[in-house]
């Protein structure tokens, strides 16, 4: 895609990348082969033949559930602490080249725990990440412990409890909670449980709504969990008197453009509501989602959306500014950034 110098140049905050997204069939192909972990066999699924052929499989997912199909496979390789901490390091290696200062990233304990590795494990390693690329970056960096939808609440609430139990969400570890997985049949409310405790301490919330989902998930999602954010969000234009809501409430809505095309949440970039938002003044972020899986880190996506709606300088400032202002980093932390 085209390059644009000013895009690059310009102070980015990413508020929505899974890290276990971010594991490149490269990584992944090597992870396997040190942790002797057995892919699904190339004669069941012939794009697990190789790095490139997997490559190519990702161009081609039809739906949220295909890609995660694959993201549940990829992530097995990840067993030690110093996995977590290589994936990440090279993420944020990658986000330093692309210009990002500030990243807030999610994690999802529960498809690690579920397969024996333990949730201190999976922090210790990005953790030691976030340190050495806050050292050699300058990069600053918080995690936001993500809920799988698709698992019981009860699960969910083990997790919390687990995680609190460690410190994590006293000691500023983890900002925030997430929710994401599988969207459609899977509303936020199950998950209301652990939206009200985290409500009772300085946790920030979120959560994935209106990607698959039709516009009562983001509804939902602000209403029964209160988050503050909503991820996606994509589907706001389906309710205009929400959309004015979002707008008038200042929720940061963290868009993901090439996810919703390899995902096929719409045909092309300037099929999203970018313009919509814009001129609706719809708080907006821009990011990669799963970079390695979806052909693109964030300065791609952020000259994906150049290339399909010609935003201006003016445009490109709301942006960077929603994006500051939207951050879960102390204050002093947002004042450098501006
Ligand atoms: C995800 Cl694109 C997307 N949607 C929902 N859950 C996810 N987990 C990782 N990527
Ligand atoms: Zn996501």
């Amino acid at each position: 895609s085209a390059h644009h110098q000013f895009l690059h140049d310009m102070p980015k905050c990413e508020h929505h990348l899974h890290i276990e997204g971010s594991l490149s069939p490269t990584l992944l192909s090597s992870l396997a082969a040190k942790n002797s972990i057995s892919l699904p066999d190339s004669s069941v699924d012939p794009s697990f033949a190789s790095p490139t052929a997997l490559e190519q499989r990702y161009e081609n997912f039809t739906s949220l559930d295909d890609f995660l199909h694959y993201y549940f496979i990829g992530m097995s390789v990840l067993l030690h602490a110093s996995d977590f901490e290589s994936l990440a390091y090279e993420y944020f290696t990658r986000a330093h080249a692309d210009g990002v200062h500030h990243a807030e990233i999610f994690f999802d304990p529960q498809a690690h725990t579920s397969r024996g590795v333990s949730y201190g494990v999976v922090v210790e390693g990005l953790v030691a990440a976030q340190k050495k690329a806050e050292k050699n970056f300058g990069i600053s960096s918080k995690l936001i412990l993500c809920f799988l939808r698709h698992l019981p609440a009860s699960h969910a609430g083990e997790t919390y409890t687990e995680a609190e139990a460690l410190g994590h969400f006293s000691d500023g570890t983890v900002v925030g909670i997430g929710l994401d997985s599988s969207e459609v049949g899977f509303p936020p409310e199950i998950f209301r449980e652990v939206y009200d405790a985290a409500g009772k301490t300085t946790l920030r919330r979120t959560a994935h709504a209106g990607e698959e989902g039709d516009h009562t998930y983001i509804s939902r999602a602000l209403d029964l969990c209160n988050t503050e954010r909503i991820d996606h969000g994509i589907r706001l234009v389906d309710n205009e008197e929400l959309l004015k809501r979002v707008a008038s409430e200042k929720i940061l809505v963290t868009m993901c453009p090439l996810s919703n095309v390899r995902l096929r949440c719409v045909t092309k970039v300037a099929d999203l509501p970018v313009r919509k938002f814009l001129d609706e003044g719809v708080r907006f972020s821009i990011n990669s989602d799963d970079p390695a899986y979806f052909g693109g880190y964030i300065l791609d996506n952020y000259c994906a959306v150049q290339e399909a709606f010609k935003l201006s300088l003016v445009d490109w400032r709301f942006i960077a500014v929603a994006a500051i202002e939207g951050s879960w980093c102390d204050e002093e932390r947002k004042k450098t950034l501006l």
